[in-house]
């Protein structure tokens, strides 16, 4: 590298104009883009973009799409790294107008060197697509509470839903509803237990005469049957992770639950929470190297008592990952 050469920027746009485009096309017809102009995707299945991106050294970067959504409801794309597809879907919600123009990140873990980022309509159209901005980040974080989402399961490397046992297979929740200002998805063959629910809304959440669920409050409930409720992260790339937080106790009648931190279906944390919203149940889960795909489970079940009745249980958690 010569004397007088700049050293590498720390971030790099690449427009999406100038991707590899598979059925979607470029356009002009809305202001507002970068560059020369934006991505059109046309077909509900198989449109694609594929990006040639450039990582200067290893490690964690944030994928952030530039794009603007005019009509009503998510364009999830799925995304894939290298012919690698990512768990869950890229949410593109709606921007309000075809000429706003918004971002959705990614969190990635990428080699030192060139790769490929695609994104491809599996279902549904996608947005209008400006530019990727792929930016170093050292680190990557997760948070069920803060990624929730209230129209997409799987959404991201998070998904909700339940088991008959603790072991058992998950079936996802199928249904989402507003109940009390507070989002809750269940599943709609058996009821609203078992459960997950978030309040993003900047005031109390009344949810049952006993449970309020403060601004931001994370909380999921066991079934009837003694069904286990989980929110399950699957990790996007290979890397260390470590988790931590609490479980706790909303309910004034006083929630008895088991609490489970799982890696692959191991526990790697055992807990129960007896009582009210004071009865916090801490847990640290140190680094460790899981591969794309692998899994860390938040999951509640019955607790002592054999029943279900008012078992809301709080979930705070974070997810951190190195390269
Ligand atoms: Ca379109
Ligand atoms: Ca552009
Ligand atoms: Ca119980």
């Amino acid at each position: 590298m010569g004397a007088y050469e700049q050293s590498p920027p720390s971030s790099l746009t690449y427009e999406a104009e100038s991707a590899s485009l598979t059925g979607a096309v470029v356009a002009k017809s809305h202001a507002g883009y970068k560059g020369s102009g934006f991505v059109d995707y046309l077909n509900a299945s198989g449109d694609a973009v594929e990006f040639a991106v450039q990582a200067p050294s290893a490690g964690w970067y944030d994928l952030s799409f530039r794009y603007a959504n005019g009509g009503t409801s998510d364009r999830p794309l799925e995304m894939s790294v290298d012919d690698q597809v990512l768990p869950g879907r890229v949410s593109f919600p709606p921007t309000g107008n075809w000429r706003i123009w918004q971002t959705a990140s990614q969190p990635v873990a990428l080699a030192a060197g060139r790769h490929t980022v695609r994104l491809t309509a599996v279902g549904r159209s996608g947005p209008n697509l400006d530019a990727l901005t792929v930016l170093p980040s050292g680190t990557a974080r997760f948070d069920p509470a803060a990624q929730f989402s209230g129209d997409q399961n799987p959404s991201g490397v998070w998904r909700y839903g339940y088991s008959a046992v603790l072991a058992g297979p998950l079936t996802l929740y199928d249904r989402v509803e507003v109940a009390d200002g507070a989002v809750r998805w269940s599943s709609s063959s058996i009821g609203i237990d078992p459960n997950v629910s978030y309040n993003p809304t900047s005031h109390d959440a009344v949810v049952a005469s006993t449970v309020t669920l403060r601004p931001g409050d994370l909380v999921f409930h066991l079934g009837p049957q003694g069904q286990w409720s989980h929110f399950l992260f699957r990790a996007p790339s290979p890397g260390t992770y470590a988790a931590s937080g609490f479980f706790g106790g909303p309910d004034v009648l006083g929630t008895t639950t088991d609490v489970r931190v799982r890696i692959n279906a191991s526990d790697v944390f055992a807990g129960v929470v007896n009582g009210t919203r004071g009865a916090v149940v801490p847990f640290s889960v140190p680094f460790r190297v899981l591969n794309a795909g692998d899994t860390i489970d938040f999951a509640v079940g019955v607790g002592a008592d054999g029943s279900h009745a008012d078992d809301s249980t709080l979930l705070s958690a974070t997810i951190t990952a190195t390269v």
